[in-house]
């Protein structure tokens, strides 16, 4: 959407859930106003029994004043008529974690190697997004194959993010306890 338009922002056609399936590791981030994940942020995907996707998701977050931390958060997305839109709600593991409902939109994916989410939790008046978020996924704890960096560019600006990201560090002080991972 050149014209920054939340509405017309394009989403993958006919994601497939069951194929994202799996680990995702951030590679970049855009963050939203107030507290948010800092780095080391793993994420999770499942399809339940009933067709429900979810997720498990860690990161180091630094919460009250300075007290930093490994959050532990669960989702649970919220079907809509558009296969790669859901309403994502989310809890940590902590009450002192945060909860929200969030869009949670699936901008792009090869589910083998990198996957773009996008949430404008924010519109302005104009349609544009006030206040939103997006991660940049890689199958891979190293980051995107070059041959991937390109599409990520093209959807950061299709979505208006560009030159706002910020990269993810992985330093592997912070893993996602295995009982997450089977969850
Ligand atoms: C996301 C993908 C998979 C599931 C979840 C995700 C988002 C989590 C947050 C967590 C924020 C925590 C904070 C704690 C103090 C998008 C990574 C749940 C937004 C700010």
């Amino acid at each position: 959407a050149q014209d920054c338009l939340v509405s017309n922002i394009t989403v993958k056609q006919d994601f497939d859930r069951m194929r994202y399936q799996g680990t995702w590791y951030a590679v970049a981030k855009k963050d939203p106003v107030g507290l948010f994940l800092l780095d080391n942020v793993v994420a999770n995907f499942k399809v339940e029994e009933d067709g429900t996707m979810t997720a498990t998701a860690t990161g180091r977050v630094i919460i009250l004043n300075n007290w930093e931390m490994c959050a532990n958060m669960f989702g649970t997305f919220e079907d809509t008529e558009d296969p790669a839109r859901f309403k994502m709600k989310y809890w940590g593991a902590a009450a002192y974690l945060q909860t929200g409902y969030d869009d949670h939109w699936i901008i792009d994916t090869d589910y083998d190697n990198y996957a773009i989410h996008y949430s404008c939790r924010e519109l302005n008046v104009d349609g544009t997004c006030l206040d939103g978020y997006s991660f940049i996924f890689s199958r891979y704890r190293d980051g995107l194959r070059p041959e991937d960096q390109r599409i990520v560019t093209e959807k950061k600006q299709e979505i208006c993010f560009l030159g706002k990201y910020r990269r993810v560090a992985h330093t592997g002080k912070m893993v996602m306890p295995y009982e997450l991972l089977l969850l």
